[in-house]
This record gives structure tokens, C-alpha cells and sequence, in this order.
């Protein structure tokens, strides 16, 4: 099977191609797709170095899938084309996201809505992945009323720019800003832009795709969402308030038993989840689980997890994993 990584030469990118290469799929071929003034570089896949091309060249060679990162503009210009060509696109902008049309998909949750037919399909916001893969079983047994967040949020999630001028502040060099203003011995309350309600982007999304992603627009979500000079992984306080009561040896047990989530729950030991733990791992960990006290029915807890890999390149190779498996990539395939 040939598969297409557009944007092959980001951050992302490079991080899909390393998931891809690490996964069950059988690939004779990628084709890295970047901008013209990418032309010329290489990249490497499982030690074989891969010459970029631009999109037309890709899709003429007809992959069986594309997973695209390569932001919303030349997402919604570009996914389309290759759409038409019978090209499964798995797209990790937030173009087609809130998309009535398209799917939001984190397969351990609800893979199962997706058919033949789902030609674009979305990848969801890194943060909302690794919050929804923990409440997701916690919904099913316990119904959740509300859910209030605080992210703590690794610069690797704004890209390159952003962890060279981190480390530049670190070295005391000048450099590109990729933020307004320092980020390191700092912390910054603003992720992508305001909107007029008073909330980021990033918020929002975190807002409006939990709730499609769990199919329930009845689940309350407020969050806030703030940049820290992290790498490594993205971090988050929840709250979360259940119209059932629990137990929390049963909440442990359920999370301990839910794949792709890796319990680390040890206060005695000090053992809890933190990024520098989670870096290049394809699992999403949680910790600090406790009640709330202030109210019924509410616990706390704490997830983290690789941004890069579980909230955008291990979610969406995981989505072309189960296409094929599924048998819903197999048209393409046979291309
Ligand atoms: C961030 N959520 O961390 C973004 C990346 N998609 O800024």
C-alpha cells in the first residue's frame, strides 16, 4: 500500500512518519507531499530517504491514503482533490472538524460510525483526544453532567518556531517570536485566537468536538486552555461532574482496562503522569484521580499525553489502521 503524508516535512509530519513506520500497515511506498519551497528536501522512512513532491505528483500516483497536516487552508484546497481521486484523506487541521458532513474520529471511541463512503475524515484538536480517550468510558458508566478543564499546553503544539524560540530564550540568543511574548520561565493563558465570547479557539474546540466526538451535545464543557515552556506532552486538569455517583476503585479499575490509557495513579509513591513521561508514547496516561469533595458526584483528575503522537500522528495512523482492517480502504489499496 502507498500512503501520502501531506505537510511531511512539519513537525507533525515527521512524527506521522515515524508512527507510520513503527505500524501494522504494509507500506511498499511514501509519498512526503510539501510546499514548493520544501522541493528538493528529503525525508527518511524506515531508513530510506523519501525525495518531497508536490500534491499533483502524489495524487497521480494514486496512495491508498493521505493523512494530511498541513494546516486548514491547503487542507480544504487540497483534501478535496485528492478526495475525487479515491484517496482516503485523514486530515489533522480543523478544516472539516465541526464538519456535519465529515466524521471526528478517535477510533477507540467511534470508529465504528465510519463507512466507505467517508472519503475526508477528521482527526480531532490534540487536547480534546487525550481528555475524551479517558472520560469517554466514564460517560458510558456515569453519564457526565460537566466538564471543566485547565490544559497545560507543550510548545511542540504551535511547531517548530515555537520550540526554537523557547530554546533560544533558554540559550539567551535573539530569534524568531513565535508568541507575543516569552515563553520560557513563562506562561502564556491564550492558545490561538479569541473569539468574541471570550474564549480561544482552542477552547472551543475543546468545547464543541468533545461533544461530537461522544455523540452527546448534553455534556457541559468549559476550559481553558494555556500555553507552558514544555516539551513532550500536553497536560490537563479535569473536573468532571456525573449525574451518577461512583466509586473510585471503580474508576480506577474501568481506566486501568481502557485501551490506549495507561493508569499511573500512585500518590503514596509520587507516582503521576507528566510529559517529560509521556514523550514520544502512544498512550494517554491519568492520574491523580480523587474525588471532589465541594460537590456530589464529581471527581478530579490529571491526563497527559505526547501531543504529537496520540493527539495527531498515532490517532490519525491508528484511523488508517482501522480503514484497513476494516476493509474500508480497500478499494484504494487495490490501486
Ligand atoms: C496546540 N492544539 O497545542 C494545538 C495544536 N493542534 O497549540
Amino acid at each position: 500500500m502507498k500512503i501520502a503524508v501531506v505537510g511531511a516535512t512539519g513537525l507533525v509530519g515527521t512524527e506521522i512518519l515515524k508512527v507510520l513506520a513503527e505500524s501494522s500497515l504494509e507500506i511498499t511506498e511514501v509519498i512526503p507531499v510539501a510546499s514548493e519551497r520544501s522541493l528538493g528536501k528529503t525525508v527518511e522512512f524506515r531508513g530510506q530517504p523519501y525525495k518531497v513532491c508536490l500534491a499533483d505528483e502524489a495524487i497521480a500516483q494514486k496512495p491508498a491514503m493521505a493523512i494530511f497536516s498541513a494546516g486548514g487552508g491547503t487542507s480544504l484546497e487540497l483534501a478535496p482533490k485528492f478526495a475525487e481521486a479515491g484517496i482516503t484523506v485523514i486530515d489533522n487541521s480543523s478544516a472539516w472538524r465541526m464538519s456535519p458532513d465529515h466524521k471526528l474520529i478517535v477510533p477507540e471511541i467511534n470508529a465504528n460510525v465510519l463507512t466507505s463512503e467517508d472519503k475526508i475524515i477528521a482527526n480531532p484538536n490534540c487536547s480534546t483526544i487525550q481528555m475524551v480517550l479517558v472520560l469517554a468510558p466514564l460517560h458510558e458508566k456515569y453519564q457526565i453532567k460537566r466538564i471543566v478543564v485547565s490544559t497545560y499546553q507543550s510548545v511542540t503544539g504551535t511547531g517548530k518556531k515555537a520550540v526554537d524560540q523557547m530554546m533560544n530564550e533558554r540559550a539567551g540568543k535573539q530569534g524568531e517570536m513565535a508568541y507575543k511574548y516569552p515563553i520560557d520561565l513563562n506562561v502564556i493563558p491564550q492558545i490561538d485566537v479569541f473569539l468574541d465570547n471570550g474564549y480561544t479557539k482552542e477552547e472551543m474546540k475543546m468545547v464543541n468536538e468533545t461533544k461530537k466526538i461522544m455523540g452527546d451535545d448534553s455534556i457541559q464543557v468549559t476550559a481553558t486552555a494555556v500555553r507552558i515552556p514544555v516539551m513532550g506532552g500536553h497536560s490537563e486538569a479535569v473536573n468532571i461532574e456525573f449525574a451518577n455517583d461512583f466509586d473510585l476503585d471503580e474508576v480506577r479499575t474501568l481506566l486501568s482496562q481502557t485501551k490506549g490509557v495507561v493508569l499511573e495513579d500512585n500518590p503514596s509513591q509520587q507516582v503521576y503522569p507528566m510529559p517529560m513521561n509521556a514523550h514520544g508514547r502512544n498512550e494517554v496516561f491519568v492520574g491523580r484521580i480523587r474525588r471532589d469533595d465541594t460537590q456530589p458526584n464529581t471527581l478530579n483528575l490529571w491526563i497527559v499525553a505526547d501531543n504529537l503522537r496520540k493527539g495527531a500522528a498515532t490517532n490519525a495512523v491508528q484511523i488508517a489502521e482501522y480503514l484497513v482492517e476494516a476493509g474500508l480502504a480497500t478499494e484504494a489499496v487495490e490501486n
